[in-house]
């Protein structure tokens, strides 16, 4: 891009074009400025008294380390600053009325994939925007659906953020001299039909049938009649993972499994899923647990799993069919699925 526009002028922009978004300007404003600050602390790690020991375990069920707990200390600062009447954070267990006369409610996982700090791999803070309802509280049970913004940083070479805002998917990087986003790409498309998959493959013997199948089908190609021969990509970081596809598409899958614990698959509804599914459907691609769109789930419980498949329309639209028609109860069969559609058939 040759224009040098900032995020701040970018939400000007769009604030002046629809005034209902002055509100979720400041919000998205002031989650930017807690991830540099937030980035500058994943950067310096242990020089910054950064340890990474485990600490206790989080109502989500995920082991907190020293930087899950700085990270939600950052977001939290930064929310109760701005327009925002409940937040709720994967580290806390329920979510939690700040100003119940602002307008806007915030779902956030402050430190995504932490986990892979230690080996300096891209990590993330993700994030889904509501506008407040009559019950404060009940709005994080809304359906994705009820979300009017999203996005993710990615803290990695560079500190990117993806962000989802009137019904456009726009980019931007950090110019870490002058400490602040720039646009780097307006409208992003995710290309419709690439062969590239992403799920972590040490789980295909717990993975349901029409899992396996789709899968299998990839791995074959065009040695197993397929028109294209896929290629493969599994980071274990959802937001290194959701970038990719923004780039080059493809498909990613956690999808659930026979695991103890993994019956709806691993990653959260309200503050991983709903974001990254507003995200992929505003740049063209789809996201859905391979039986029902993810945007038209609402959560049951606070910290609530779903079956998480996003990307290309291709891609999605595949595992979906290879879904239809299967039963639940017989999904980890090794029988052939009957009557099935083969993905290239
Ligand atoms: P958190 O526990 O930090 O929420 O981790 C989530 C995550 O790291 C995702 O970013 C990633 O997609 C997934 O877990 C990887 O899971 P697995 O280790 O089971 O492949």
């Amino acid at each position: 891009m040759d224009e040098r526009v900032t995020l701040r002028s970018h939400l000007d922009q769009v604030s002046a074009r629809s005034p209902n978004v002055f509100a979720i300007a400041e919000v998205i404003e002031a989650i930017a400025a807690a991830s540099i600050e937030l980035g500058d602390l994943i950067a310096d790690g242990p020089m910054a008294g950064i340890t990474g020991r485990l600490g206790a375990v989080n109502s989500a069920g995920d082991q907190q380390k020293d930087i899950d707990l700085a990270a939600d200390g950052m977001m939290r600062r930064a929310l109760r600053a701005a327009p925002v009447a409940a937040i709720f954070s994967e580290e806390s267990e329920l979510p939690e009325v700040i100003n119940s006369g602002a307008p806007l409610c915030v779902a956030i996982d402050p430190l995504d994939g932490s986990a892979n700090l230690e080996n300096n791999i891209s990590v993330g803070t993700i994030f889904s925007i509501r506008p407040c309802g009559s019950d404060v509280l009940s709005t994080f049970f809304e359906p994705g659906t009820a979300q009017c913004a999203a996005g993710f940083v990615v803290y990695g070479p560079q500190t990117t953020l993806v962000l989802a805002l009137n019904n456009s998917v726009d980019t931007f990087i950090l110019d870490r001299r002058n400490r602040e986003f720039l646009l780097t790409a307006r409208g992003v498309k995710i290309a419709p039909n690439t062969p590239e998959f992403a799920i972590n493959a040490s789980n295909r013997r717990h993975w349901h049938g029409p899992v396996r199948a789709y899968i299998d089908d990839c791995l074959a190609g065009t040695a197993g009649n397929g028109e294209a021969d896929f290629n493969m990509r599994w980071i274990g970081s959802l937001v290194a993972e959701t970038l990719r596809i923004l780039i080059r598409g493809g498909v990613f899958l956690y999808p659930a499994d026979a695991r103890p614990g993994y019956r709806e698959g691993r990653l959260r509804l309200i503050y991983e899923a709903h974001p990254m599914a507003l995200i992929m459907e505003w740049a063209g691609g789809a996201a859905t647990t391979g039986r029902r769109r993810i945007l038209e789930l609402a959560a049951r419980t606070p910290h609530q799993r779903v079956p998480l498949i996003m990307g290309s329309m291709r891609g999605v639209g595949d595992v979906a069919a290879i879904h239809e028609g299967t039963e639940p109860m017989f999904d980890n069969s090794d029988a052939p699925l009957f009557a099935r559609r083969g993905l290239f058939r």
